[in-house]
C-alpha cells in the first residue's frame, strides 16, 4: 500500500481544485454573456453583501425556529419541550413565518443584484470555481424553493405542491443552510462604501420586508389583525371567532360526532373506561386561556373549558406526573388524527380535553364533542373530535 502524507494529499487536492478547465470559444459569448450586457450602475458588491447579510440573518432565524417546530412535531428520544411558557411556540412559529416572509423581498433584491454574475465569462475557470458556482446554484434553488413553498403553505395551496410539504420543506432547509455555509466560506470580504442611491435601494427593500411583516403579522399578533391585508386568515374570523383548519365535513366526522352512541374511551393500566357526554360534563370542569398556533402561520387565543387530561389519566389508573397519553380522533384517516402528549403536557393542569369554547359547546369544526388543547404546542397536535385516549406510564 502506498502511504501519502497528509500534506501531500492536501496539496494534491488543492492542485486539482485549482486545475484550469478548457476555455470556451469566444464566439459563444453572446447575449447576456457579452461584455457590458448589464449596464445598471446600482448593482455593486457592497449592495450585494449587505443584502446577503440581512438575508442570511433572516434565513438563520427561520432555520432555527423551523427546526424547532419540526422537532416538536417529530420528537426524537433526546428532545424535550416544556409546556410553559404557554406562548413560547406561538412566538417561535411567529418568528419563523415573519422571517420567512420578510426574506422574500430580500431574496428578490439579492438575486437581482447578483444575476449578471450568472453570465460570467468563462462560465468556469477551474474545477474549484465550477464547484463554487454549483454550490451557489444549489443555494439559489433551495432559497427559492423554501420561500415559495412556505408562502404556498400559508395560503394552503397544497394543490400546487405535488410533494409532502413538511418533509420537503424540512430537507431543503438543511440543503439551504449547508449551501449557505459553503457560500459564506468561499465569499470574499467586501467593505466598499455604499453610494446614496444604493443606500436608498436597500432602504426600499427593507421597507418592503417591513410592510410585508406588518400586513401579515396580524394573523398572529392580534392588535395588527385589522391590517393583516396580506394574511389569508384573521385570528378572529371563523365559527366562534376562531379560524378553522379542517372542517368536520372535510375530516369525514360530521355524522360520528353527533351519534348518540358517542363514548370517549380512556384506556389505562387498569383497563378501559367509557364516558358519554353527560359523564364527561359531570367531571370537574376547568377553564384555560390558550392559543392555537397553526404551523401554517396563524394563531389565535381563546377560552377553553373541559376536563383536565391529568384527571382522566388518574381515573385510568396511571400516575399523572409520569404518564404519556395518545389522543385519537374519531377521524378515520389523515395525518393529524392522533397525537402523543408527552408527560410535561399531561402533567400540566392547563392541558384540557375541552368541551366548551368561549362558554358554548364546541362548534363541530372546532372539535365537538371534545378536543385536546394544551399549552405551548403546535396546532397540528391539538387533536379535534377526540374518541379515544390511551394512557401509558412512563418507564
Ligand atoms: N382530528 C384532527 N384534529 C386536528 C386537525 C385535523 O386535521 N384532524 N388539524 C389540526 C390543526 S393543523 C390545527 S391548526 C388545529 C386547528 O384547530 P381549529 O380548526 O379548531 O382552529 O386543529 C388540529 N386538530
Ligand atoms: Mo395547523
Amino acid at each position: 500500500m502506498v502511504r501519502h502524507s497528509r500534506a501531500a494529499v492536501i496539496s494534491r487536492l488543492t492542485r486539482y481544485w485549482l486545475s484550469p478547465l478548457p476555455a470556451p470559444l469566444e464566439r459563444w459569448r453572446r447575449g447576456p454573456w457579452r461584455p457590458g450586457a448589464f449596464p445598471s450602475g446600482l448593482r455593486s458588491t457592497a449592495l450585494t453583501s449587505r443584502l446577503g447579510m440581512w438575508l442570511g440573518l433572516a434565513f438563520a432565524v427561520c432555520f432555527v425556529t423551523g427546526l424547532l417546530s419540526h422537532l416538536i412535531q417529530h420528537p426524537p428520544g433526546w428532545f424535550w419541550w416544556p409546556s410553559r411558557p404557554i406562548r413560547l411556540y406561538q412566538v417561535t412559529q411567529g418568528l419563523h413565518v415573519i422571517t420567512g416572509l420578510a426574506s422574500a423581498p430580500l431574496l428578490v433584491a439579492k438575486l437581482w443584484s447578483v444575476y449578471p454574475r450568472l453570465f460570467t465569462w468563462p462560465p468556469a475557470r477551474t474545477v474549484g470555481h465550477a464547484a463554487e458556482r454549483g454550490a451557489v446554484a444549489a443555494l439559489v434553488a433551495a432559497s427559492l424553493f423554501q420561500v415559495v413553498s412556505g408562502i404556498l403553505n400559508i395560503f394552503q395551496t397544497y394543490a400546487l405542491m405535488p410533494f409532502f410539504f413538511t418533509a420537503a420543506h424540512h430537507w431543503v432547509a438543511w440543503l439551504l443552510i449547508g449551501a449557505m455555509l459553503i457560500h459564506l466560506g468561499t465569499r470574499r470580504l467586501r467593505s466598499e462604501r455604499m453610494s446614496p442611491d444604493r443606500r436608498r435601494l436597500l432602504l426600499g427593500v427593507g421597507a418592503a420586508a417591513g410592510l410585508i411583516t406588518l400586513f401579515t403579522a396580524g394573523q398572529t399578533v392580534r392588535p395588527l389583525a385589522p391590517i393583516a391585508l396580506l394574511a389569508p386568515r384573521r385570528p378572529n374570523e371563523g365559527p366562534q371567532g376562531l379560524p378553522v383548519n379542517k372542517t368536520a365535513t372535510a375530516a369525514g366526522v360530521a355524522a360520528a360526532i353527533h351519534d348518540p352512541a358517542y363514548r370517549m374511551i380512556v384506556a389505562g393500566p387498569t383497563g378501559e373506561l367509557s364516558f358519554d357526554l353527560a359523564a364527561l360534563n359531570a367531571l370537574p370542569q376547568h377553564t384555560a386561556i390558550l392559543p392555537i398556533t397553526c404551523v401554517e402561520g396563524w394563531s389565535s387565543t381563546a377560552t377553553w373549558t373541559g376536563v383536565r387530561l391529568r384527571d382522566l389519566v388518574a381515573l385510568a389508573g396511571a400516575d399523572p406526573e409520569h404518564a404519556v397519553a395518545e389522543v385519537e380522533s374519531l377521524q378515520a384517516g389523515g395525518r393529524y388524527r392522533v397525537s402523543t402528549v408527552a408527560s410535561e403536557h399531561v402533567r400540566d393542569p392547563l392541558t384540557l380535553i375541552a368541551l366548551r369554547l368561549r362558554g358554548d359547546l364546541l362548534h363541530a369544526d372546532h372539535g365537538y364533542p371534545a378536543r385536546l388543547i394544551a399549552p405551548n404546542r403546535p396546532g397540528v397536535l391539538q387533536t379535534k373530535w377526540v374518541g379515544r385516549i390511551t394512557v401509558r406510564e412512563e418507564s
